[in-house]
């Protein structure tokens, strides 16, 4: 599956929920394919998403939190997925695109991610799930978080998109009205 396949896939299972991107190319392709208020591209911090999620998860019960992780960025801050295993919150999926390396700084590879699905459990996470194919996809994911989805995505052949136009300050600004519901002058470029 390409990267940008696994976003759309996601998006469309998950069309409700307020996303929180890593910084790089995971961003980047999230703003190409669709850009909402409802998304806070976390640029520049890397493992930094899944905390973010994690207070936005706790602190709003009612909503469902998802975090668009790339590999490295979740290996890099394993100490994010046992406070996520320690905390439960059952709003909050876990999106990891696994494509064995930073792709975003020039393709060095990740220490992987086998046994993951499995090791969140342990950490106190709900259900983990691995994704290898289109045909895995169309199962049913179990809709009780915390849910880790492991999605393996091929290497990135095609070109990459434009930055996030956005400044920092705006995305977390149209992100907070989002969160309460309301419209933003933000709202689209
Ligand atoms: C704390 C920190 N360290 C390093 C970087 C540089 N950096 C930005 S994206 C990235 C790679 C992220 O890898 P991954 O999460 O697997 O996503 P991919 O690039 O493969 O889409 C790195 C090393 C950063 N932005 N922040």
């Amino acid at each position: 599956m390409r990267k940008d396949e696994a976003i759309r896939l996601v998006l469309e299972r998950f069309p409700f929920s307020y996303v929180i991107s890593t910084c790089g190319h995971i961003s980047r392709d999230l703003y190409n394919i669709k850009d909402r208020s409802e998304h806070f591209y976390m640029v520049g911090s890397m493992g930094i998403a899944a905390p973010v999620a994690l207070g936005l998860a706790v602190t709003n019960p009612e909503k469902q939190i998802l975090i668009l992780d790339g590999d490295g960025s979740f290996l890099m801050n394993l100490g994010a997925a046992a406070m996520i295993g320690e905390q439960k919150p059952s709003n909050l999926v876990h999106v990891v695109l696994d494509n064995g390396m930073h792709e975003s700084t020039g393709g060095q590879r990740t220490i992987g991610m086998d046994g993951m699905t499995t090791a969140v459990l342990s950490m106190g996470y709900k259900h983990g799930v691995k994704i290898e194919s289109h045909l895995d996809w169309q199962q049913a994911l179990p809709p009780e978080g915390p849910l880790l989805v492991h999605i393996k995505i091929d290497p990135r052949t095609e070109k990459i998109g434009k930055r996030v136009e956005w400044t920092p300050q705006e995305i977390l600004s149209r992100f907070s009205v989002a969160l309460k519901g309301g419209e933003h002058e933000y709202s689209s470029h």
